[in-house]
């Protein structure tokens, strides 16, 4: 027995110490002091001991398994110990190198115009509103007056999901919607991205963005879609900008006008800029047609009101001086930085 113990020590002892990894370790403290261990073993053994032996015996076997013990925790400390020394070595770092700058990305161009147009009519009391990108036909067209067999509706300039689904081509529906709810009076800016099939170019896209406003009131009158669209423009291109109102036609309104601001790289004076005009086509607006006020629930008779739509696209180019549309689409971060 005393020599079956001595050579269990040894052996032990012998493996610890040519161990060169922490996973070794485990696998001998399983072979020797387990419940199918070595060690154990012997202890199941003792039925076969004198019985005046057996304390002598277990005392060894104890003594034994405190030294494996010992020389198993000994060898994990100096294991582990050389394996962080090794780590440490490895890995060389360079305190004196410079942080590495956090990417943190850019507003894009579209971003900022469109933030900063929305401060504006937030300014005067509007509410911004969104609504879906996919609309009915009937919101989309028949309840802003263009009707079946209306050039606007031509599959050419529409993305047509079925008969009575489109993608909107303007965000006048989420207007339309508003009306519908009835709840008066109306003071509300409605920003989103609308769709037209239009081949890419300087200055067309298939999907661009649009922010359409509309007020409706008792009372409400051209002179305040004037005064409005000018304070606007103020606010947006400067202090000193003009603005004038040409006839125009939309379906929606009646009358109609677009609105042009004196240029403001040159005063008005004519420049590159306005192609020698001193003005720039900015936004279409015009008094609500009466047919869309009935075709939304409003009665024409009691309520007035006026609707304008500018480009957010047109917008940005004109404000950043960008001459060409694709290079908001390409997300080039080099790009967008500039602004
Ligand atoms: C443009 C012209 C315009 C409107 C949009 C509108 C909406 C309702 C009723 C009446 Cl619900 N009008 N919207 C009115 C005039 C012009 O947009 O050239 N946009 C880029």
């Amino acid at each position: 027995m005393k020599e079956q113990l001595e050579k269990i020590k040894e052996e032990a002892l012998g493996q610890i110490e040519s161990s060169e990894a922490l996973e070794r370790l485990n696998e001998i403290r399983v072979a020797y002091l387990g419940k199918k261990g070595e060690l154990t073993s012997v202890l199941k053994g003792m039925k076969n001991v004198a019985p005046e032996d057996r304390p002598k015996v277990g005392q060894m076997v104890n003594e034994v398994r405190e030294l494996i013990e010992t020389k198993l925790e000994e060898t994990r400390m100096s294991l582990a110990r050389k394996a962080r020394e090794a780590q440490m070595k490895a890995e060389v770092i360079d305190v004196t190198l410079p942080a590495r700058k956090a990417n943190a990305g850019h507003r894009h161009p579209n971003t900022i115009a469109l933030e900063e147009l929305e401060r504006i009519f937030v300014g005067m009391g509007y509410e911004v509103v969104e609504g879906p990108e996919i609309e009915y036909d009937e919101y989309n067209f028949t309840k802003l007056n263009i009707p079946e067999g209306h050039p606007a509706k031509d599959e050419q300039d529409t993305f047509y999901i079925n008969k009575e689904i489109v993608l909107r081509t303007q965000t006048s529906p989420v207007q339309a919607r508003t009306m519908e709810k009835g709840r008066l009076p109306i003071r509300m800016i409605s920003p989103g991205r609308v769709f037209r099939s239009d081949e890419v170019d300087a200055t067309h896209s298939p999907s661009f963005h649009q922010v359409e406003g509309l007020v409706i009131d008792k009372n409400i009158t051209f002179a305040d879609l004037k005064g409005t669209l000018a304070e606007f423009a103020r606010e947006l291109f400067g202090e000193d900008t003009k603005v004038k109102f040409r006839p125009h036609h939309f379906p929606f309104t009646e009358p109609s006008a677009e609105m042009d601001v004196s240029c403001f790289k040159c005063g008005g004076k004519g420049c590159r800029f306005c192609k020698g005009t001193g003005w720039i086509e900015i936004l279409g607006c015009g008094m609500v047609h009466p047919h869309v006020f009935e075709m939304c629930g409003i009665d024409p008779e009691t309520y007035t009101g006026f609707a304008f739509g500018v480009g957010l696209e047109r917008i940005a180019l004109l404000k950043y001086e960008i001459d060409d549309m694709r290079l908001l689409y390409e997300n080039d971060i080099r790009f967008l930085r500039q602004f």
